[in-house]
């Protein structure tokens, strides 16, 4: 009798735990890695990347051929609507000095510059606080930690700074686009969603393996469609959408593949429109918050694409650092593919 109700007061105990803790992690039954790297952490799958996979992915140099994977931070590159693209001003100019205005200190004259951008409006990761549903972000931190003011210390928690000296390591090209073209008859089209298969098929057709800690970059093409067109309104009109993304079963392959961070050459990562409306932007939520996974966007895939073709290596070493910023949600870079 004694046991029995021991035993029965033990399921409760366990059940009212696993409620709890299902309820804060909002999504039962799906890939989630919350206290995976401890409590506290605000890493994420940036843990994934060990000394040793930094070593091992310095070996993949040998052509010592450089890509950069970025576009340039000004006022022609696409940003997701609603953002300002990135704003260039200088504040001290020869012209300065021509006009008998420039400050000399000494003998010496200089010029001076500020930008004013978006963090996420050029090529960029998105930190693990970026996006969320819910009350919680990533590991269960409140999303009250993500503060109004950045004197108040803005993403107080999960901040892009905590991955300062992440980023570096195997990094893997999927070229999603250049497998349609060369195999399915034709080019990805606007919206397309691509599967887990499209990624599976197309890594089957590399002859490339993904492995524990990889940084992989799908290519869709989304990006240089938009530098190709010069009127105004369709410019408008193509960042409206819709955007060739990532659909929500590739989830599923980051979590078993154990990939740090997931990058395309888009303005999202995840396909515009979502097929189903109240899913919208949902996959950012399943990758950055559920699986502490990093999201990099519109990165700049063409000449490394080539390269890749040519030589038919998909694999290099990456150094894809953020910027420290203590308490940003995101932040641009110059994303380095060296092979
Ligand atoms: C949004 O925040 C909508 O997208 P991104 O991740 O591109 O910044």
């Amino acid at each position: 009798m004694k046991t029995t109700m021991i035993s029965s007061l033990s399921t409760a105990l366990l059940c009212a735990l696993l409620i709890s803790s299902a309820s804060a992690k909002d999504k039962p039954g799906e890939p989630n890695n919350w206290g995976k790297w401890g409590k506290d952490d605000q890493r994420g799958a940036a843990n994934y990347i060990t000394a040793k996979q930094v070593k091992e992915a310095a070996t993949l140099i040998s052509s010592g051929k450089v890509f950069s994977l970025a576009i340039p931070i000004d006022n022609a590159g696409p940003v997701y609507p609603g953002r300002i693209p990135p704003q260039h001003i200088m504040v001290a100019t020869g012209a300065d000095y021509v006009a008998g205005q420039g400050n000399l200190i000494g003998k010496m004259k200089f010029a001076d510059d500020y930008i004013y951008m978006p963090l996420q409006g050029s090529t960029q990761w998105d930190a693990l606080s970026h996006a969320w549903y819910g009350q919680s972000l990533y590991n269960g931190f409140d999303q009250a930690v993500v503060k109004s003011a950045p004197a108040a210390g803005g993403a107080t928690k999960l901040g892009i700074e905590n991955v300062k000296t992440s980023f570096v390591g195997r990094g893997v090209l999927i070229d999603v686009l250049a497998h349609f073209q060369e195999h399915k008859g034709g080019s990805l089209a606007p919206g397309y969603m691509i599967t887990r298969k499209d990624i599976t098929d197309t890594l089957k057709a590399q002859g490339t393996k993904v492995s524990k800690g990889d940084i992989v970059i799908i290519r869709t093409g989304f990006v240089p469609g938009y530098y190709e067109l010069t009127d105004p309104l369709k410019k408008m009109a193509y960042v409206a959408g819709p955007h060739t993304g990532i659909g929500p079963d590739v989830v599923g392959w980051v979590d078993e593949m154990e990939i740090a961070g997931i990058a395309a050459d888009n303005l999202a990562l995840e396909v515009l429109p979502n097929p189903v409306p109240e899913n919208t932007l949902s996959i950012h939520g399943s990758l950055l918050r559920d699986l502490g996974v990093y999201i990099g966007e519109i990165w700049w895939l063409e000449e490394l694409s080539a390269d890749c073709a040519e030589d038919g290596r998909y694999e290099f070493f990456l150094a894809a650092q953020a910027l420290n910023i203590p308490g940003a949600v995101g932040s641009p870079l110059n994303p380095i593919a060296i092979k």
